[in-house]
């Protein structure tokens, strides 16, 4: 009943009224500090000295703390090798050296300021191609994916292309920074809200922070402010800072990084650098292809190893590679570390395989639309690089359909004929693909656990390990459990997310938030209907109840609930809005009167459940096994506009195809689809990180990193989903949405590629991500021969 609808969004209501708590809206408790941090002002070197004796002297100043005051001197969350507070050597710019805690947030920056940082700068490495000179290697992926011989049909490939493709990082821009605040409790526990996507890591991390078992702390997320990737591991060591002042001062205490802090600080998307080589024949079909993928790690290893990864999975994009060699090098540089991000990999590999059939429909003077669409995975070519094969793939279809609603073919008559005016202006159009992979590569995590309790009003509370980040994870369970109850999705709360609830949670990430957390939610509301279901049926055989004897099938309910719940027992009766029916009898009762009688009968109303992927399993060594559960795919076209003397580009328009199965809540999926799309857009655009000779972000503010704004979104823009009734790998045939979209901004920079080609004069194009107005200024420059 609910499943489907647009369901408003769950905290539209706070939103809209400023209601809505974030870590920095919980008023302030009494005694409370605020918690500072003192970054490196050099690169690489190493730490000489910390004096603080004028930062104590400072009125408001409560206390001064260095690596020295961690129990642990390191986190990380597949390496625990980033350290806290600098030990000795220092490894980015801006690296935490030390807290100060005040009494006063007005003071934080007065106090910081009176920390002298003595260090001995050293040179950096700072390029993939420095990196690469030296060794300076953090991860190499276990095995290359291959299929075929690449050599071989290279050397009999019609034609040959070489080449690099290269993009840049990316800025979060989460409106909420990295915040969180922590509060002693008896016995040496501590309560810590923060805006995490992984309270279980967060949890995990404060704990060895201080030297205290995992038991005594407890870690609570509300909301994030958004995060996007850049709260998946780096909002523990904020919150660990939190804990840690917390703790010696017995007093809660706050940190709150201010905009320019959280930008400088922070890690940010991996730029990659792809060495490619590409043989096709002369209609464009792909023959093969040989890449080593390159990422720029920055100092520690964060989630960049399983990044990589992603990025090797998603090279064939949308493509049928029939001889294919992928290898992947991760390379460690003196910037922050970078970390997971919308797509996490997926874009810059997917990416470059846009890159790469722009070029050769240019070399082959063809329709790249057409070169893509006998590309396609399709009919008996549905093999990935890595072995799995594709089920239920209508990439095809959402070719064709996507091209004749956007009305491809006219347009890019008439953009030719534009094109060919000389105005000033040159215009492009592109379409390109995303195939997401759902699922998180690293086994272990594809799983989620979920309590849910029935109340005596009929009203129900549920809490999962997913957090709610703006996704709407919140409203699609509630969704779920509403519908399996028949009831109004008003009748179920989605509660702040805690680890006393939920134990060993995965990061709300890889898409799979509702897909994994919603499941187990499911599975949970069946156990409970599992234990409703005799006794309604003992009820409508016109049993009377008398509360102070025992109900026999009561007996037999907590047996019935623990068989697995995947499916609830078949018995004629069901729940539909407030009350439960019997097919059989065709009576009915309030679904209240049942939950009474159970009570009454002491029949568990709460429930509790576990949920984890079947079928998943990929070996990274053999490079066999299934990697994903599914995939989300779509595609979109984009035409832009390029003015020709200043490099300006504006996108005119943009068609979207999502297949998203059966959406859970097509209204979210919608914000969900043009929200990654522009985000996307931004990253292939706009958002260039600047940094000056001693490696200070210059961009670290919104006056200087340019995202997309209004006026950059498309002049006319569609959003569509195809029919898809066949996903029965996911809960209620639907599908992740919260990434994949993100890949179909790259149709803005290829159709930038495309409009330059009628400047080309016969040359290769070379363009790099992000494509500002510089870059596609002096690209036209050198195609024109100026
Ligand atoms: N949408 C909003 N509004 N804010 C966010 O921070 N993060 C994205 C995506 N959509 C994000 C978002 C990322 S990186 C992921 S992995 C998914 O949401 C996570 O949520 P889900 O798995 O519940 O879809
Ligand atoms: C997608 C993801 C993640 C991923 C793999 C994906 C992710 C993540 C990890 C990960 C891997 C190893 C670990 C760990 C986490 O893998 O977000 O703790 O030891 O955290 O395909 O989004
Ligand atoms: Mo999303 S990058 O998987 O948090």
């Amino acid at each position: 009943m609910s499943i489907g609808m647009n369901i408003r969004h769950d905290s539209a209501v706070t939103h809209v009224a400023g209601e809505s708590v974030f870590i920095d809206d919980r008023p302030e408790v009494r005694g409370e500090v605020h918690v500072g941090v003192v970054g490196s002002p050099i690169a690489r070197g190493r730490l000489i000295s910390i004096d603080s004796k004028e930062a104590l002297a400072h009125p408001d100043c409560l206390g001064v703390y260095t690596a020295a005051d961690f129990h642990a001197k390191a986190w990380g969350t597949i390496k625990h090798d980033q350290p806290f507070l600098v030990v000795e050597e220092i490894s980015y710019m801006q690296e935490a050296v030390c807290l100060i805690a005040s009494k006063r947030r007005d003071s934080v920056e007065a106090i910081k300021k009176l920390i002298k940082v003595k260090a001995e700068e050293t040179p950096g490495v700072f390029s993939i191609d420095e990196a690469k000179a030296k060794g300076e290697v953090l991860y190499r992926a276990a095995s290359p994916f291959m299929q075929g011989n690449v050599d071989a049909a290279l050397a009999q490939a019609p034609h040959c292309l070489k080449g690099v493709f290269r993009c840049g990082g990316q800025e979060h821009f989460y409106l909420e920074s990295q915040a969180a605040i922590a509060y002693p409790l008896e016995n040496g526990q501590v309560e810590v809200h923060s805006s995490s996507q992984h309270p279980s890591e967060t949890q995990r991390v404060v704990a060895e922070a201080l030297g205290i078992p995992f038991h005594q702390v407890v870690c609570v997320v509300k909301r994030m402010g958004g995060g996007f990737g850049g709260k998946e591991s780096q909002g523990a060591p904020i919150a660990a800072y939190a804990a840690l002042v917390a703790n010696r001062l017995k007093r809660a205490a706050r940190i709150v990084l201010t905009k320019d802090q959280d930008m400088m600080i922070t890690g940010k998307r991996h730029p990659f650098q792809n060495e490619y080589e590409v043989g096709f024949d002369g209609d464009g079909r792909l023959l093969a292809v040989k890449a080593i993928l390159q990422s720029d790690g920055g100092a520690y290893l964060d989630l960049s190893s399983s990044i990589l990864e992603r990025a090797m999975f998603h090279l064939d994009g949308a493509y049928y590679l029939p001889n294919v060699h992928i290898e992947g090098v991760c390379y460690r540089t003196h910037h922050h570390p970078h970390t997971a991000f919308r797509g996490f990999g997926g874009p810059q590999g997917n990416m470059t395989i846009e890159s790469i059939l722009e070029d050769v429909a240019h070399f082959l003077k063809k329709d790249a639309s057409e070169v893509r669409r006998i590309n396609l995975y399709s009919g008996q070519n549905l093999r990935t690089p890595y072995g799995q094969v594709l089920e239920n793939n209508l990439l095809p279809e959402i070719h064709e359909r996507l091209l004749k609603s956007a009305n491809y073919q006219k347009r890019l008559k008439e953009l030719t004929e534009f094109n060919s005016k000389r105005t000033g202006k040159i215009r492009g159009i592109s379409v390109t693909a995303t195939k997401f992979g759902i699922s998180f590569t690293a086994r272990f995590l594809n799983q989620a656990n979920a309590l849910v309790n029935l109340q005596l009003d009929g009203t129900l509370q549920v809490s999962t390990g997913a957090t709610e980040m703006g996704q709407g994870v919140n409203t699609k369970i509630q969704q779920i459990v509403a519908h399996a109850f028949g009831l109004p999705p008003e009748s179920v709360r989605v509660m702040p997310t805690s680890t006393e609830k939920n134990h060993n949670t995965s990061p709300t990430a890889a898409s799979s938030g509702s897909d994994l957390n919603g499941a187990a939610a499911l599975l949970a509301a069946n156990r409970i209907k599992n234990r409703l279901i005799p006794l309604a049926r003992a009820m409508f055989n016109g049993l009377s109840f008398d509360p102070t004897l025992e109900f026999e099938a009561g007996k037999e309910a907590d047996k019935e609930a623990d068989k697995e719940a995947d499916t609830v027992s078949d018995s004629g009766i069901q729940f539909q809005e407030g009350r439960v029916l019997d097919s059989l009898s065709g009576k009915s009762i309030r679904l209240q009167e049942l939950i009474q009688t159970a009570y009454q009968n002491r029949i568990s109303l709460g429930s509790y459940a576990h949920y984890k992927t079947p079928d998943l399993g990929f070996d990274k060594t053999k490079v066999t096994g299934r990697a994903f559960n599914y995939y989300t795919q779509g595609m979109a076209v984009s035409e832009v506009e390029i003015d020709e003397y200043t490099g300006e580009m504006k996108v005119r328009r943009a068609d979207i195809l999502m297949d998203l199965g059966r959406s859970l809540n097509p209204g979210i999926d919608r914000g969900q689809t043009t929200g990654a799309f522009i985000q996307g857009m931004g990253w292939v655009t706009s958002e260039h990180l600047v940094y000056d000779e001693k490696r200070n972000l210059l961009s670290h503010s919104p006056t200087t990193y340019k995202i997309p704004n209004v006026q950059d979104t498309p002049r006319e823009f569609h959003v569509d989903f195809i029919e898809n009734p066949h996903n029965d790998r996911n809960v209620h045939g639907s599908k992740a949405v919260g990434e994949p979209p993100f890949l179909l901004g790259t149709s803005v920079w290829t159709a930038i590629k495309h409009a330059l080609s009628y400047r080309a004069n016969g040359k290769e194009i070379h363009l790099v991500s992000p494509a500002t107005p510089e870059v596609i200024l002096m690209e036209l420059t050198r195609l024109k021969g100026m």
